[in-house]
């Protein structure tokens, strides 16, 4: 059941920009006007820009963009996902770390956590994401497969293709994937997506997968540490026009991968997966544990590996590991 708060917020959602008067809200929810009034400020200290104009009522502003679970839901065209499957959190040390948490406990298959800021935010073998508060969405998504360990690679080749097409369908960007998991626009990486799977010790099956998934929405240049200064880049840049409503974004994103986890043949996802990879055809370096060699990226099989071929004509096909483009110095 939704509390007063989220009735409010939802309200106050569904009508963007517009001022609603408070006896309205009040007679909508059958509570007083001064419990609207406490209610607000609630909201406000939480952060949400909300406008109140004397004797006219209250607004949510058009640039609030704070993540909410009634924000989400009002995007969300996915009946699949349920209000309750739905947390949202201002701060955490890792999304997946809770997500792991709370799929050991049973948690149902489409769970999401999301939020506002990770103080410890993952990336994969051991690396961290930077992901600092308000400008980024760092989100779990728990799903709870019937198969063995190729799932979690098709699965996180799903993602990347699911994350590309919410970014052109609510912002019209065009996005360009590094294999295996990275997502670039304008030659910057904007996303990162860490698949983790918690299996069966005994019948070795993979229980449920941790889809995280971590975009750079707004943040600045200038913020991003030194050392990815160079390659990380946000889907929204200082002074463009257009503003990004990251709750308008998780629902969209959450909505493409469903689509695609369920689609019946993965090819039609491996397909366009292959297209906006970006590494097909070029001059790599391949990075697998203390091994590195040179190598050409030839294709994506059926699976979402990248096949190669050395220098020696033999080829390979890597179902993990780093891989860097070479510039014609290299
Ligand atoms: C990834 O790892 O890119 C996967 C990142 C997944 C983050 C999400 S957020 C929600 C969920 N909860 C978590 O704790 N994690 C997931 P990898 O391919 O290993 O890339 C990590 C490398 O990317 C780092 O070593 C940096 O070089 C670079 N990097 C770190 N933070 C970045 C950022 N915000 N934007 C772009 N590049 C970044």
């Amino acid at each position: 059941m939704p509390t007063t708060k989220a009735k409010v917020l939802r309200i106050l959602e569904e009508n963007r920009g517009q001022t609603i008067s408070g006896a309205k809200l009040a007679k909508a929810l059958n509570i007083s006007r001064a419990a609207v009034w406490k209610v607000i400020e609630e909201l406000r200290n939480e952060g949400f820009k909300i406008n109140a104009k004397a004797n006219k009522g209250y607004n949510l502003a058009e640039s609030s963009d704070i993540l909410s679970v009634e924000g989400i839901l009002l995007h969300s065209q996915n009946s699949q996902i349920k209000r309750e499957q739905i947390h949202v959190y201002k701060t955490l040390e890792s999304t997946n770390q809770l997500a792991k948490k709370m799929a050991v406990a049973g948690v149902s298959h489409g769970t999401v956590i999301l939020a506002e800021e990770q103080t410890q935010g993952r990336g994969r073998l051991g690396r961290s994401f930077f992901s600092p508060k308000g400008t980024g969405l760092y989100m779990s998504i728990i799903l709870c497969p019937k198969g063995t360990m190729d799932q979690a690679m098709l699965t996180t080749t799903a993602a990347s293709v699911a994350v590309c097409r919410a970014f052109s369908k609510v912002l019209g960007i065009d996005s360009q994937i590094k294999w295996v998991n990275d997502i670039f626009v304008n030659n910057r990486k904007v996303c990162g997506i860490l698949t983790e799977a918690l299996s069966n010790f005994e019948t070795g099956s993979i229980e449920s997968l941790i889809l995280g998934i971590g975009i750079n929405v707004s943040t600045e240049k200038n913020q991003f540490p030194e050392e990815i200064k160079e390659v990380a880049g946000s889907l929204r840049e200082k002074n463009s026009p257009n503003t990004v409503s990251r709750n308008q974004l998780a629902a969209s994103i959450i909505n493409e991968i469903f689509t695609v986890y369920e689609t019946v043949n993965p090819q039609d996802f491996i397909s366009e997966y292959k297209s906006r990879c970006f590494v097909l055809g070029k001059e790599i370096r391949v990075y697998r544990g203390l091994d590195q060699y040179n190598a050409k990226a030839i294709d994506i099989d059926s699976q979402g590996a990248l096949i190669i071929e050395r220098p020696d004509g033999s080829k390979e096909t890597l179902n993990s590991g780093e891989i860097s483009i070479r510039s014609k110095t290299d």
